[in-house]
Formats: C-alpha cells, sequence, structure tokens
C-alpha cells in the first residue's frame, strides 16, 4: 500500500509516520507513505493556496490549480493508487470500508482546509469522497489519518499474530467483551472469577455472552443490522427468560 497525503500541513504527519502500527507497517515494507504540500504546486512568490469566494460569504475556498496540480503529480508517483477526498459530503466511512481500500494497491487522499475546496476538484480527479462522520473538522487531516490507521491493520501481515488473534472469530461486527489485568481487585470491583479459573471454554463462552450483550446494551444498532447465529440466539433468550422471571416475581 502506497499512501500520498495532499495538505498544506504535511508536518502533521511526522508524528503520525512515527508512531505504533503505522510505523510498523512502514518499517516491515507493507506500507510506503509521504505527505505533499499542496503549496508547493501553488503559483507566485506567495505559494497562496487559498481565495475569496464568488458570491461572497465569510471563509476562504481551497483554490483549484494548485490541488489540480498536486493530485497530478501525486498521481504520476502512485500510478495505481484511487484518490479520495476527505468531505463530510462523502460515503460514510466504516469497517467494511476499511477492507475494501486495504486491498488497494494505494490511496492519495486529498485534505482540504479553509471552508472547502473549489468545486471543480470534486467531479472528475477524484474517485471516491469520504466522511468520518457527521461532524465538521477544521480540515480533512485527522479524518486522512483516521483512514490510514483503519486501513493500515487490515493490511495482510501487518499486525502480528498475537494481535490479529485479538479479534475472537464470534465477535464480528460487535463490541469487544470486557479486558481486565492486574491487579485482581481495583477500586473495589474484582475481576470476573470466570477469567482466572484456567477452564477456556467457560472463559470463550463468558466472553460470547459478555460481547453480545454489552452491544444490545450499549449499540443495539449492531445488532438489527447483523444477523444472529443459533448460540447468540440461546444467549439472549436466557437473558430474556431472566427477566421476565424477575418481572413474573414483582408482579
Ligand atoms: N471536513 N469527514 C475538510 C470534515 C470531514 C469529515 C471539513 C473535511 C472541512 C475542508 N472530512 N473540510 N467529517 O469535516 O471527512
Amino acid at each position: 500500500m502506497d499512501y500520498t497525503v495532499l495538505t498544506i500541513f504535511p508536518e502533521l504527519f511526522d508524528a503520525f509516520w512515527a508512531h505504533g502500527i503505522v510505523r510498523r507497517a512502514l518499517t516491515q515494507g507493507q506500507v510506503t507513505a509521504g505527505a505533499i504540500n499542496i503549496r508547493d504546486y501553488a503559483a507566485g512568490r506567495h505559494k497562496v493556496t487559498d481565495d475569496r469566494p464568488y458570491g461572497g460569504g465569510a471563509g476562504m475556498v481551497m483554490k483549484p490549480e494548485p490541488l489540480a496540480a498536486a493530485i497530478d503529480a501525486a498521481r504520476e508517483k502512485s500510478p495505481e493508487a484511487m484518490t479520495v477526498m476527505l468531505t463530510p459530503q462523502g460515503r460514510k466511512f466504516d469497517q467494511a470500508m476499511a477492507g475494501e481500500l486495504s486491498r488497494e494497491g494505494g490511496l492519495i487522499l486529498v485534505c482540504g482546509r479553509y471552508e472547502g475546496v473549489d468545486e471543480r476538484i470534486c467531479g472528475d480527479q477524484i474517485d471516491l469522497e469520504i466522511s468520518i462522520g457527521d461532524y465538521v473538522l477544521t480540515g480533512g487531516e485527522v479524518a486522512a489519518m483516521a483512514v490510514i490507521d483503519a486501513v493500515t491493520r487490515l493490511i495482510p501481515g501487518v499486525l502480528g499474530n498475537a494481535d490479529s488473534a485479538r479479534q475472537d472469530s464470534f465477535a464480528q461486527d460487535l463490541l469487544e467483551h470486557g479486558h481486565y489485568t492486574r491487579p485482581p481487585s481495583f477500586n473495589n470491583e474484582s475481576v470476573p472469577q470466570v477469567l482466572l479459573s484456567g477452564n477456556h471454554s467457560a472463559i470463550e463462552q463468558w466472553r460470547r455472552e459478555y460481547s453480545l450483550v454489552k452491544t444490545f446494551l450499549k449499540r443495539p444498532d449492531l445488532l438489527e443490522e447483523r444477523s444472529l447465529d443459533e448460540t447468540e440466539l440461546e444467549i439472549l433468550k436466557k437473558w430474556r427468560n431472566d427477566i421476565e422471571s424477575i418481572i413474573r416475581s414483582k408482579s
């Protein structure tokens, strides 16, 4: 995977490339990455990348020529790459899209600033518009980092076996079960006994139940979208029966 970020603040990415899973992927050679300064493609002595909006109003607009030139340069350097614009009007980013993007040869990530980018950029130069959520950022850089982070950990070989095994097979599209480490008691709360039992099938069952019920309580929308297997249905029925028996005993 080859990432090329187009931004007027390339230094924002220095620390990003230098830490964690992204750094590991770069070091291991599964990923190459760089940030290109859009300003380097602006004309004139002052290298201006913004201008006042036609029709008036507050704020500035990112000029089309420097951005188009920067995209052309990135395309030349990374001809296989898909060109992505980070924008609130884009398709909502999720884990499935992260998976699709992880199979691309490269991503050119265009980060707008100011009130936005001249509308004439969005058409032919951009293959895909992505939004990381319905809120307004100051620029696309933080969104690009979110996309790169989520995509990179899905590239084969990037996570060590120890890390990738962490996502239990049953936990697809569910919240993760609770995690505990030492000490055995913290703030007057102990680690669930089953996790200290050494009984691996009991632990697996507990995690499965925790994951499913936590999802029901905190993110029921995720269950609406997902099918449930026989075991999962049994877990929810057990909870239903327990709740019903409490209700019966009180009424
Ligand atoms: N932006 N998801 C860049 C966003 C955004 C989002 C606002 C993108 C400002 C110039 N990007 N413009 N949400 O809020 O991706």
